[in-house]
């Protein structure tokens, strides 16, 4: 047996029987492209028909492109620190803006597992948790927090680069519109919805800065295996971006906000309502309209970043040997429901845009429940490596040859902020705030009420639903927390 699985490795260059590689240097190199704060319902690939993202759009045209993809945390700390680590925030106790590192010892992180089995692994900018604008302005607060590594992991990389920018400093035409009705408050920095149409070129951003260093990268480390991270950071706030990039989405005034719909929150449980919603923020019409044009900038403008990725890997010759992946931290809100931002559970901030590119795979659109946590086991799957029995998320690397394939029959996501948790079904969508839900309770048919005007967790009909979902929930969070740390 084994002096055939010695021949076959001989003519097909790797081990038949465990799909192992025969050596590093034959094994895929991965990139990873992350963007933040990007809900999916912002690209023209997942239906958006006023932003063009061709770029993305190119990927998932030779890729797969998962439709119902989940993150593990609603916003930046705990999802990445999830998905680095192999573990859901409730199993390292990572629900704020903490590298995992104390709470998994010397288990190794996605890439470090890499680059323990001989790869080049790399980021540039923000993978781990980075505050922005603040962690990575210049002269901002984050160059005082470990050099503007914010809450990096240095043990993750062999090497690890930072990009910084001027954001809301960048010369230009800017305005605040968050909580600044008279009009009098100038352009500020920190987690505040900015608009700057800005001077000048790609170039003079982070994001600009951030692709031309992974270019760069790939054509020096075109020779070994690498895992390269690339982060980019918009369209987090403040949304800023060359000038060329707003002119699709001007007059802002005639940007389509979502349907409003009278009394919507009246059914929502008070912790359901997101932390920032039209009302606390200030926002008229005319803001509304201007944060999503602001919004839509970014986006493309990010999306061009990415086109110079995906280019710069193709001169490199690096196109038939590299797993590609493109996706978010967690999703965004709109203005659904009037709410703005991420934190929340409902369906466009805890949903995200995921693509994965695998050489020689055929392209193809997912509908399966997946979870971020499962990229660090399907991509060690993928490339040869061992999974880890002690991770949490789930190989679905058989999902990119017959998109039909499930592994999970609901997805798992938390917002720790406000105490809630999600468990998304194929047809139902519950949240809970508070571990017995004693802070309110949410059942949506996502079949009949995709945009979930109608909470359904009050009414008796769906009682039934309602006690086994949240018995679910809580075998789910057990067993989140039975685990080897
Ligand atoms: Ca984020």
């Amino acid at each position: 047996m084994k002096w055939c699985l010695f021949v076959a490795s001989i003519i097909f260059g790797f081990w038949v029987g465990d799909s192992y590689f025969s050596s590093a240097a034959d094994r895929p190199n991965v990139l990873f492209i992350i963007s933040d704060d990007l809900t999916s319902t912002a690209l023209s690939c997942y239906g958006n028909s006023v932003v063009q993202t061709p770029n993305i759009d190119s990927l998932a045209a030779r890729g797969t492109r998962f439709t119902r993809a989940y993150c593990q945390g609603t916003y930046c700390g705990p999802s990445r620190a999830s998905f680095m680590s192999g573990y859901y925030p409730h199993a390292t106790g990572v629900l704020g803006y903490k590298n995992p590192r104390p709470q998994i010892g010397d288990r190794a992180t996605w890439s470090q597992h890499f680059k323990n089995n001989g790869y080049y692994a790399a980021r540039v900018s923000k993978i781990f948790h980075m505050g922005v604008p603040g962690g990575i302005e210049e002269r901002g607060d984050g160059r005082d927090h470990d050099g503007g590594n914010g809450a990096d992991d240095e043990r993750s990389w062999t090497e690890r680069f930072n990009s910084p920018g001027p954001e809301w400093r960048a010369p230009g035409d800017g305005e605040t519109l968050e909580n600044n009705a008279d009009g009098k408050k100038p352009v500020v920095g920190g987690n505040t919805f900015v608009v700057v149409e800005a001077d000048g070129d790609d170039m003079v951003h982070s994001d600009g800065k951030t692709s031309a260093k992974a270019v760069e990268l790939l054509q020096q480390h075109r020779d070994e295996p690498f895992w390269l991270g690339v982060g980019f950071v918009r369209p987090h706030v403040p949304f800023v971006a060359p000038r060329s990039y707003y002119s699709p989405f001007k007059p802002y005034q005639n940007i389509q906000l979502p349907e409003k719909l009278v009394g919507d929150w009246d059914d929502i449980p008070r912790p359901g309502i997101n932390y920032k919603t039209s009302k606390n923020m200030k926002m008229d019409l005319r803001r509304q309209k201007k944060a999503v044009g602001g919004y839509y900038a970014s986006v493309a403008f990010m999306d061009a970043q990415v086109g110079k990725v995906l280019d710069g890997l193709r001169r490199a010759g690096l196109e038939d040997n590299t797993i590609v992946i493109f996706t978010s931290d967690h999703g965004y809100h709109l203005g659904e429901h009037d709410f703005w931002a991420k934190v929340s559970l409902h369906e466009e901030s805890a949903s995200v845009p995921l693509i994965i590119s695998v050489p020689g795979k055929q392209p193809a659109t997912c509908d399966s429940l997946v979870e971020l946590i499962d990229l660090y086991p399907t991509l060690s799957s993928l490339c040869g490596l061992d999974v880890p029995t002690r991770l949490q998320g789930k190989d679905i690397s058989r999902m990119l040859d017959d998109p039909t394939v499930t592994v999970r029959e609901a997805a798992f996501s938390v917002a720790p902020s406000s105490k809630g948790f999600l468990i998304r079904e194929d047809r139902w969508a519950y949240l809970q705030y508070e571990e017995d839900g004693t802070r309110g309770q949410e059942l949506f048919d996502m079949n009949a009420d995709p945009k979930q005007f109608t909470n359904l967790a009050t009414s008796k009909e769906h009682a039934d639903t309602v006690t086994r979902l949240q018995t679910k929930l809580a075998k789910k969070l057990a067993e989140v927390r039975d685990n080897d740390l």
